[in-house]
């Protein structure tokens, strides 16, 4: 093996002699490395133990995890932020299962990334013959992916990952699945026919331009509009076009209403951000742009009565703009007028070059958002002044709102149902790619793994604002984070259970109600047990100042923050989805 070590020999200068071989670890490493890849989040054991370290010693940060879940979130949230496939890395069957669910929240919320998984041995698992780790690992994780792939041969290994990257990144991003079976690592292979067996893809993602009748329709329906409004989302905040989209915004003077992710595209304060009249606006508006979001559950799916239709899916008569990657997403769930099909920052370029001008959307639209607005943002000032003891939702959130305002490069981790719903109406964002949520789904468990890969391949500072439920899916990780030392405030809203903390068991028995947790607990030690700093903050003073010091020392740091158990609503703002609430 020593020989083996030497020449990793990715440095051309070295010159390889014919008998010196590599063998399938390296190809792997040498691949990711010649793809611009250099960090693996993952957890080691068979067959993958000796990836991790040869990784390490060729110089990729390797970021070990204590459970693959959160691995895979990293991994995946690091795909969004760089848009280059993050990669997950896992052991067989049950590590496999672990980073399973990261791997299709990925590919449901379209970031790229690849779950590279070691398997066990492919004759004895074909017939299933009881091998250590046994499973069909593929077949599993193919409906799951936007792609899956398995490497036999150690001189394939340079194709699979090439097409790994390609599937994950090309196109509508999305989680890849990519199968190493135990024996491939150890195979070998002459150097320089496996350094000829890499591939460096070029052009990954290739700019897709959009058709030039497809540019013309969408002006030519914009302009016509009386009551216009586009709607930024996360696909939006991806695509890095921020200066086009800011610029396509401005120029058009068209009021716009960001996703949650979204969120700082331009700077929530932005005078033509319409969140505050968001109940407004959607039932109003007569023409919709949308720009890298989808007419999903999160936008009411374009209908019913949010969209101003009589009946829940009545149609409330808007024409749509779509932009997006994927020709595929129009009519998805309502009529798309205009469909326009490219990636973001092609298609803003091609409505910026629009020979014409563009009308200034009528005042009297303009002028009735900005009613509403000013009406609800003094509404919430009022609320966010109200220091109530025990701290609520509002007054800790107002501590939050301040910290990001004074440091708008932090990024913000954010997971719950109160404790999201809150955070996503009360924090203003003011940069890109800031905010960082539980997405599509609504899952539970993203937050100390995008806290992770946030801080690792940022550098930024990152405060995750999670309930205390949310947090318990994920709360072992504050190990990895003490343990690489990162810049993460962990600031729980504690209200002692999910939702709140003060329902009781129906019957009256000995067992607590399903929704509520010990009370009182204390989190904080948590973070305390592996050298980091804990806070018990029961005044919105102490949050902030616990948070000021956080930021300062970039020390990892855990605020728990006691919120009135009695302040969250069922399912937060989503009761209406809760079949059991309805009844109510
Ligand atoms: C993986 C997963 N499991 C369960 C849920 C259902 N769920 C939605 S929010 C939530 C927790 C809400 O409690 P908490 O995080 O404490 O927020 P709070 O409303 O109390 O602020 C749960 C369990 C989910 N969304 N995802
Ligand atoms: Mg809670």
């Amino acid at each position: 093996m020593g020989t083996v070590e030497t020449q990793v020999a990715t440095d051309a200068q070295t010159p390889v002699s014919p008998s010196q071989v590599t063998d399938g670890f390296h190809l792997v490493i040498d691949a990711l490395k010649l793809n611009g890849i250099d960090t693996i989040f993952g957890l080691p054991g068979i067959p993958i133990t000796d990836l991790t370290r040869k990784a390490q010693a060729a110089g990729m940060r390797v970021i070990s995890f204590r459970h693959e879940q959160n691995a895979g979130y990293a991994a995946s949230i690091a795909g969004f932020l760089t848009q280059k496939p993050g990669i997950c890395l896992t052991v067989s069957a049950p590590g496999f299962l672990n980073g399973l669910t990261a791997l299709a929240n990925a590919t449901t919320n379209c970031f790229p990334m690849i779950l590279v998984s070691g398997s066990s041995e492919r004759e004895i698992v074909d017939l299933q013959q009881g091998d250590y780790e046994e499973m069909d690992q593929l077949a599993i994780a193919r409906p799951l992916a936007k792609a899956a792939f398995r490497v036999l041969h150690a001189e394939d290994i340079g194709i699979g990952i090439a097409r790994a990257i390609r599937a994950a990144v090309s196109g509508r991003p999305g989680g890849v699945y990519l199968d190493l079976p135990g024996r491939l690592f150890p195979q070998s292979l002459d150097a320089e026919a496996g350094k000829r067996s890499l591939i460096k893809v070029v052009d990954p993602a290739p700019r897709q331009i959009p058709a030039p009748e497809a540019v013309k329709r969408a002006l030519d329906l914009l302009k016509s509009a009386k009551r216009p409004l586009i709607i930024l989302g996360k696909g939006a905040a991806y695509a890095q076009a921020d200066a086009e989209i800011k610029a396509l915004v401005e120029k058009t003077g068209i009021p716009y209403l960001p996703m949650s992710m979204a969120k700082g595209l331009l700077p929530d304060t932005h005078e033509q951000c319409a969140s505050a009249a968001r109940s407004y606006v959607l039932p109003e508006a007569d023409v919709v742009m949308l720009i890298g979001a989808r007419l999903n559950w999160l936008l009411s799916h374009g209908k019913g009565k949010t969209w101003g239709g009589k009946q829940s899916k009545d149609w409330g008569g808007q024409k749509f703009i779509q932009v997006d990657i994927s020709p595929q997403e129009a009519d998805s769930n309502v009529r798309i007028d205009a469909p326009l099909v490219g990636d973001i920052g092609s298609c803003v370029s091609a409505l910026l070059s629009n020979p014409g001008n563009f009308p200034k959307p009528p005042a009297d639209w303009l002028s009735a958002i900005g009613e509403r607005k000013a009406k609800n943002i003094a509404k919430m000032a009022e609320t966010l002044a109200k220091s109530p003891a025990p701290m609520n939702f509002h007054s800790a959130l107002n501590v939050v709102r301040d910290i990001i305002k004074a440091n708008p490069d932090a990024i913000l981790v954010n997971e719950g149902a109160n404790a999201l719903d809150f955070t996503r109406s009360i924090v203003d964002m003011y940069k890109p790619r800031k905010r960082l949520d539980v997405g599509t789904w609504g899952v539970m468990g993203v937050g100390m793994g995008f806290s992770v890969a946030a801080a690792v391949v940022t550098g930024q500072p990152v405060i995750a604002v999670e309930g205390d439920s949310a947090f318990g899916f994920s709360g072992m990780e504050v190990e990895t984070i003490c343990r690489y030392n990162l810049p993460v405030c962990v600031v729980i809203m504690n209200n002692n259970g999910v939702y709140r903390g003060d329902e009781k068991n129906a019957a009256g028995g000995r067992d607590p109600s399903p929704l509520v947790f010990v009370k009182d607990a204390r989190y904080e030690k948590l973070m305390e047990a592996f050298g980091g700093v804990g806070v018990h903050a029961t005044t919105p003073a102490e949050l902030r100042k616990a948070m000021e010091e956080a930021l300062r020392s970039r020390r990892p740091t855990l605020i728990n923050a006691i919120i009135d158990e009695a302040a969250g609503t069922e399912s937060g703002r989503i009761t209406s989805l809760n079949p059991t609430a309805k009844k109510k």
